[in-house]
């Protein structure tokens, strides 16, 4: 089944099951482009049911987002969640590829029946769907939700909500404007500010919410676990349970810690690995310049993500996964030599 923006607009005039699924642990672009659609849809409708299900919970500091209390969160509300995605008549699938990446939701997503639009900006999208919004050539999932609204109402009212929401993600994928940034993103950005987006006052609650642990936490991180290598182009950082214990680590703590060895001059290549409770290492990579840590992560570990930026595991202990990264990085010539 394909349909037409046309015949979404006309699905949409009659009152809907809504569901709209981010990628399991969502980030700012996942919730934001989550909440932001949710925004556009009941600032325009009100005959809607609009449900919002993550796999899994999301980081504290996305907590401030407007509309933040009528997300259901998978594993604290798995009955709703489940009859939710069972009666939907429409489902969103935002920022996510593959329903490999829903988790625990993937099972009841495969056995659904009704349309499902996906918005998205990952490399190769795995899901089937009946109308979709898709490019890598965008800041993020958030852009696309705007530009999507635009196309489906002739009258669009983005509420002051919808912009915050869709700045958080749009503010947070591109590492504030550092990278993956078109000129529409900041013509969307204009639009938003236009809408009624306070920009300092949104870049404060994203950005400048730190606690005093975290911080502490980050010193010892940089201090104690970031290892240069000779050639002075990779970096990384391991982090075990037991480092995570000492300073009482929830999560989120290690949001975007992996960009600070990046901002080091030379540095091309970052890669922080994390010891998980299931015994698997979480990794996540950052490159500036050609080097695409996509490419180099489906190749050595299991997950992908974009060229400059990408996630994934490992089952292998710590330290055999240290090694696996430093036997296998040592291949790329352009990572050779000393600046
Ligand atoms: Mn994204």
């Amino acid at each position: 089944m394909s349909l037409s923006i046309e015949q979404l607009g006309v699905l949409l005039q009659v009152p809907q099951q809504i569901v709209i699924l981010p990628h399991t642990k969502p980030d700012g672009d996942a919730i934001g482009s989550a909440l932001g659609l949710y925004h556009c849809l009941h600032s325009h409708y009100q005959h809607h049911d609009i449900q919002i299900i993550t796999p899994t919970d999301y980081p504290d500091f996305l907590h401030f987002l407007p509309a933040d209390e009528k997300v259901i969160i998978y594993p604290r509300n798995e009955n709703t969640a489940k009859n939710c995605i069972e009666k939907a008549t429409l489902v969103f699938i935002l920022d996510c590829n593959d329903t490999a990446r829903l988790d625990d939701l993937q099972p009841f997503v495969d056995a659904i029946y009704c349309p499902i639009v996906l918005i998205d900006h990952h490399l190769d999208p795995q899901i089937v769907a009946a109308y979709q919004v898709w490019t890598t050539a965008v800041s993020s999932t958030a852009e696309l939700v705007y530009r999507f609204c635009h196309q489906l109402f002739t009258q669009p009212i983005i509420n002051a909500d919808a912009a915050l929401c869709l700045y958080t993600g749009i503010a947070t994928d591109t590492g504030r404007f550092k990278y993956n940034t078109f000129p529409s993103t900041f013509e969307v950005v204009a639009r938003l500010i236009e809408c009624g987006l306070h920009l300092e006052q949104a870049n404060n609650l994203i950005f400048d919410n730190n606690t005093e642990k975290r911080l502490r936490f980050l010193g010892f991180i940089l201090s104690e676990k970031m290892i240069i290598l000779p050639n002075k182009k990779v970096a990384y950082i391991a982090v075990s349970q037991e480092d995570m214990d000492l300073y009482q680590y929830e999560s989120g703590d290690l949001e975007g810690v992996v960009n600070y060895p990046l901002s080091i001059a030379g540095i091309q290549v970052v890669g922080l690995f994390k010891e998980q409770s299931n015994d698997d290492v979480g990794l996540s990579f950052r490159s500036k310049g050609d080097f695409s840590v996509n490419l180099y992560v489906r190749e050595h570990f299991i997950g992908g993500g974009h060229k400059n930026a990408a996630g994934g595991r490992s089952s292998m202990s710590l330290d055999d996964t240290i090694h696996h990264f430093l036997d296998t990085i040592a291949n790329y010539p352009e990572l050779q030599g000393s600046n």
